[in-house]
């Protein structure tokens, strides 16, 4: 009888346990989102790292203020000729982070609403099937700049 109400105590104290660490899961988490400085009217880029901490998940929209319009673009080598395409959806797996870097899979910003200058920053809404909306603001360096350190 006393063991049994142990275990009823034990087994109440694990689940308040562990109810706060569920809660706490960090899910996705947006690193060193940077971008390249380009007139407005122009293209601009933003590119940065998904870390996923949770389960697995799925990127499946962009948007930016300062664009008409925000793509996931991925580069292919097509016959020696660099060409990049859009992406609808990214799945990035639990514990893995996805990288969006020069020469290979990025943020594309359609039509930008105005100047990106060096030093300035643009806004990036991301959104995730689970994790939901992020938004980041993406350091610019110059343009042709390597990633800020
Ligand atoms: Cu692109």
């Amino acid at each position: 009888m006393i063991i049994a109400n142990r275990r009823a105590v034990a087994l109440a104290v694990l689940l308040f346990a562990a109810a706060p660490a569920i809660a706490q899961t960090p899910g996705v988490e947006i690193q060193n989102a940077w971008s390249r400085a380009a007139p407005a009217g122009r293209t601009g880029v933003v590119f940065l790292t998904i870390a996923d901490h949770g389960a697995p998940d799925r990127l499946i929209g962009i948007a930016s203020p300062d664009a008409e319009m925000a793509e996931l673009h991925e580069t292919t080598m097509d016959g020696g000729v660099m060409r990049m395409r859009p992406v609808a959806v990214l799945a990035v797996e639990a514990g893995k982070t996805v990288t969006l870097a020069p020469g290979g899979s990025h943020i594309m910003l359609m039509h930008l609403r105005r100047d990106l200058n060096e030093g300035d920053r643009v806004q990036v809404t991301l959104t995730f099937e689970k994790a939901g909306k992020i938004t980041v603001d993406a350091a610019v360096v110059k343009a042709g700049g390597p990633a800020p350190r």
